[in-house]
C-alpha cells in the first residue's frame, strides 16, 4: 500500500511514466503543461459558452443532507444567474451546481479547442469519439461537491479550465473513517470535520491541495474527493477504466455496488477485456451519462 500525504505536480508527464507510476501505483498527480497547449483554452468560459447556445437545456444539481435536487433551465438563464451571483453575491440566491454535463456532445465544436487533447493518457478502447465520455462542471464561487467516491470505481483524469478549485482527497483505505452513507457518498465534511459525530475521522490522512486552471489532476479509482470552487469555475472530467480497474470494479458488486452500475462496469469490462469495440459499446453504456446516483 502507498503513503501519500501530498499530491505530486507533475510538468508534462509522458504517458508511460504517467501509467507505470500514478495508474499502476493508485497515486494521485496533478499534472501541468498539457491544457495550455489546447487550441480553445483561453478561449473558455461561462459567456462564451452562453453565446454558443444560449437555448441549450441543462440541469443543475443542489446537494444537501436530503439528497440531489435537479433544477433544468437553459444555459442562458443559469450563466445569468451565476453572473448576476458574482457580481452581487450577498443579494443574490447562490445558483445552483450545473454536474455531469456531456458538454461535447451538446455543443460539438468545442471538441476542436480541447486538441491536441491527451488521448494517450487514456487506454486505446476510449480513443474512438473519447469526447461522448466527458463530463462538464460548471458553477460559481463556493459551489461544492460533496465527499464521495466515483460510482463506477473508474480512474478520473480531470481538467480544470477555469478557476481554482480546493479538493481534499482521501485515498481508498481511509474510506473506513469517513462514514459511508450509501454507496458512494460520506456524511464528514473534511472541510469543517465535527470530530464528537464522526471520531474515527481522527484517523484518515486527508490531502489538501489547489487546482489551477491549466492543471490535470488524476484520482485514481475509489479516491474519496471533496470539492469547492474558489471562483466561477469551468472544468471537465473523464472517468475510465483499465482493463484491471474494470475487473476490480465488478467484484465490488459482492461489496454493495448498485446493480445498474455493475451493468455499466460489465460493458466496460468486456469492452476492454475483450476488446468489443467502443462503437457496440456505447449504445448500452449511454445513459450512464445521465445517470445520478
Ligand atoms: O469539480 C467538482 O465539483 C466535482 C468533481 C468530481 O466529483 C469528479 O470529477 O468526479
Ligand atoms: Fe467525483
Amino acid at each position: 500500500m502507498i503513503t501519500v500525504s501530498e499530491i505530486e505536480r507533475r510538468y508534462k508527464l509522458s504517458s508511460d511514466e504517467f501509467t507505470k507510476n500514478y495508474v499502476n501505483q493508485g497515486k494521485p498527480v496533478i499534472i501541468s503543461g498539457v491544457i495550455p497547449k489546447w487550441n480553445g483554452f483561453s478561449q473558455w468560459s461561462l459567456k462564451y459558452f452562453k453565446e454558443l447556445s444560449p437555448s441549450l437545456n441543462i440541469y443543475a444539481k443542489r446537494f444537501s443532507d436530503k439528497g440531489i435536487k435537479i433544477c433544468s433551465l437553459t444555459m442562458e438563464k443559469y450563466i445569468g444567474l451565476i453572473e448576476a451571483y458574482e457580481a452581487d453575491p450577498l443579494n443574490n440566491l447562490s445558483p445552483p451546481y450545473c454536474h455531469d454535463l456531456p458538454l461535447f456532445s451538446l455543443i460539438p465544436s468545442l471538441i476542436e479547442d480541447a486538441q491536441p487533447f491527451p488521448l494517450d493518457y487514456l487506454p486505446e478502447w476510449y480513443w474512438y469519439k473519447w469526447w461522448r465520455y466527458c463530463q462538464f462542471f460548471l458553477g460559481c464561487s463556493n459551489s461544492v461537491t460533496p465527499l464521495h467516491f466515483d460510482c463506477l470505481l473508474t480512474n478520473n483524469i480531470f481538467f480544470q479550465i477555469v478557476g481554482r478549485k480546493q479538493f481534499t482527497i482521501l485515498l481508498p483505505e481511509d474510506a473506513k473513517y469517513c462514514y459511508r452513507k450509501g454507496w458512494r457518498w460520506f456524511l464528514v465534511n473534511p472541510e469543517n470535520p465535527d470530530f464528537n459525530k464522526y471520531p474515527e475521522y481522527k484517523n484518515a490522512r486527508p490531502i489538501k491541495f489547489i487546482v489551477n486552471p491549466g492543471d490535470i489532476l488524476y484520482m485514481p479509482p475509489g479516491t474519496l474527493h471533496h470539492v469547492r470552487s474558489l471562483e466561477m469555475s469551468i472544468s471537465f472530467n473523464i472517468d475510465w477504466h483499465t482493463k484491471k480497474s474494470s475487473l476490480n470494479a465488478l467484484t465490488a458488486s459482492v461489496k454493495g455496488m448498485p446493480i445498474q452500475n455493475s451493468y455499466y462496469n460489465f460493458l466496460l469490462a468486456i469492452g476492454l477485456v475483450f476488446k468489443i469495440p467502443s462503437q457496440v459499446i456505447f449504445k448500452f453504456y449511454k445513459s450512464y451519462l445521465n445517470y445520478i446516483s
